[in-house]
């Protein structure tokens, strides 16, 4: 049987991502398609929760010894990862590589430095984009408590993104209403996890 990887990811700061990416998970729950919704960074590991105190601004680190630490945070969970998608389990990313580059390159770090380490870790088969200008962003709840959630560097980080994009990612409008987004995402999702399911070989990223 061939392997079915379906691993779709989100980007942008307080643009819905978590809200959306359950609601995702329940759609995709009650289609009966095994589905795990996961998050980067996973604060729960050692590394996780060292990025934790630095977002928390409970510590500082070097702009470089923090990116690596965000890509160890993946290179940690890359093989349960690929175990999951060749069993055929779809999973959901809340935030994945491109925001370790987006948000590093917008510190001014040079961003083939900053793919540098991403490079093999495993590609997504969709790439999902709320697309939110930063200062709607910024009205939304709980915003402005950890620390990249400045306006002026969310500016950056937009900029940062306007660069990764490629025409593969799917734009979402993150302006809209939450059950409009959800319906846009739901016609976007069911469609590759059913091109996925005639079978699709993994692939690594920044090859
Ligand atoms: N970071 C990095 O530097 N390098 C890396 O490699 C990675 C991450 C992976 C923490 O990420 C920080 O780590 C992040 C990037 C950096 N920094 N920033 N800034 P995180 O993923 O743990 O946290 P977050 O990105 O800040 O997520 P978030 O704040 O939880 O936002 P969200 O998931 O996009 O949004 P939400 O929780 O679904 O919604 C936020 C609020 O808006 C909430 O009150 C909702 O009810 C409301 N909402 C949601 N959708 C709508 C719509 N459509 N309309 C109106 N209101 C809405």
């Amino acid at each position: 049987m061939p392997a079915i990887p379906q691993f779709l990811r989100f980007c942008l700061d307080r643009s819905g991502k978590t809200s959306q990416s359950s609601r995702l998970l329940s759609y995709l729950e009650g289609l009966g398609y095994p589905v795990e919704s996961w998050r980067f960074p996973d604060r729960n590991t050692g590394v996780g929760q060292m990025i934790s105190s630095y977002l928390s601004n409970k510590s500082q680190l070097d702009d470089h010894a923090i990116h690596l630490l965000f890509s160890a945070n993946r290179w940690e969970k890359r093989a349960l990862m690929e175990n999951k998608l060749r069993s055929g389990t779809t999973l959901i990313v809340d935030r994945y590589s491109y925001s370790g580059v987006a948000f590093s390159s917008a510190k001014g770090l040079d961003i083939e430095w900053c793919k540098a380490p991403e490079m093999g870790l495993l590609a997504p088969d969709l790439v999902l984009y709320l697309d939110i200008p930063p200062e709607n962003a910024a009205e939304r709840g709980g915003y402005g408590g950890e620390r990249y959630e400045q306006l002026e560097f969310q500016r950056k980080v937009a900029q940062s993104y306007q660069c990764l994009r490629d025409a593969s990612w799917k734009i979402i409008d993150g302006r809209l209403s939450v059950e409009e987004v959800e319906k846009q995402l739901r016609e976007i999702v069911i469609s590759c996890v059913m091109m996925c399911q005639k079978g699709k070989s993994l692939s690594q990223l920044w090859s």
